[in-house]
């Protein structure tokens, strides 16, 4: 009965962590054909790269443990929703939120949470576009609704929040005030060289299409 038990449990567990892995592939698929069908279209790629990963079971005890949530199933796939977790680097802050519209428009994608640290930064700097979703996956017996955690953000965000996240984010103890200031400059400069990149970006784009239209205009048909 006990190795019967143990055999259930370790089949749940599996279909536990399956479902979030089917989730991601499920996103990515979706994250593809956006950025396939809009290169088509636009003749231009707004995705610089795109990271997935499932929680590791570690992180999601500690988080358990940190939130204080009953130690079953059904409560941390309520309470922790950002097992599955993918990250979008966008070239430029505009496409951020052309990516998340696109996604949130999208029949089968339930947003439930949507945070803009872009529009109101942590107090540290941290910027990223967080969306909390919930997506439907279909297995052999049942169809699940998956929450997902998708981060969009720019290449000069996501440099800054990486390296902060190595630097400081999980050190558990009191960050010195002149380290943390200089993390937040750091974070302003990070912002001026996005709005910097935008703007070179907007002015070639106004280039392109003054050379377009003279193209056409100068065509002898
Ligand atoms: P990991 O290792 O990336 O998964 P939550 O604890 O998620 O229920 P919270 O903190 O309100 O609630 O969620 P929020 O603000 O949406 O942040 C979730 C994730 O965003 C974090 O996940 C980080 O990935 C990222 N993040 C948030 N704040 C910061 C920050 O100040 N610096 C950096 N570098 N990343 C940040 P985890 O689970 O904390 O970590």
């Amino acid at each position: 009965l006990v190795h019967l038990n143990i055999k259930q449990i370790r089949t749940e567990l599996m279909r536990f962590m399956m479902a979030y892995e089917f989730a991601l592939e499920e996103i990515n698929t979706k994250i593809n054909i956006l950025q396939q069908e809009f290169e088509y279209v636009h003749d231009y790629n707004p995705i610089e790269h795109v990271k997935s990963r499932v929680k590791s079971p570690e992180s999601i005890l500690k988080k358990v443990k940190k939130k204080k949530i009953p130690l079953n199933i059904p409560a941390i796939q309520e309470k922790i929703r950002d097992i599955a977790g993918i990250r979008i680097t966008c070239s430029f802050v505009t496409d951020i939120y052309k990516i998340a519209n696109m996604l949130e428009k999208q029949k089968d994608i339930t947003v439930i949470e949507k945070k803009d640290y872009i529009k109101n930064p942590k107090p540290n700097g941290y910027k990223s576009l967080h969306l909390i979703i919930q997506i439907p996956i279909f297995m052999s017996d049942r169809e699940e609704n998956i929450y997902t955690e998708i981060q969009i953000r720019t290449i000069a965000m996501d440099f800054w929040a990486s390296l902060e996240h190595k630097i400081y984010y999980k050190y558990n103890r009191e960050i010195p005030q002149h380290l943390r200031d200089e993390l937040k400059d750091a974070a302003k400069s990070a912002n001026e060289l996005d709005k910097k990149m935008e703007r070179i970006h907007r002015e070639i784009n106004v280039l392109k299409e003054a050379e377009d239209a003279a193209m056409v205009n100068d065509d002898p048909k």
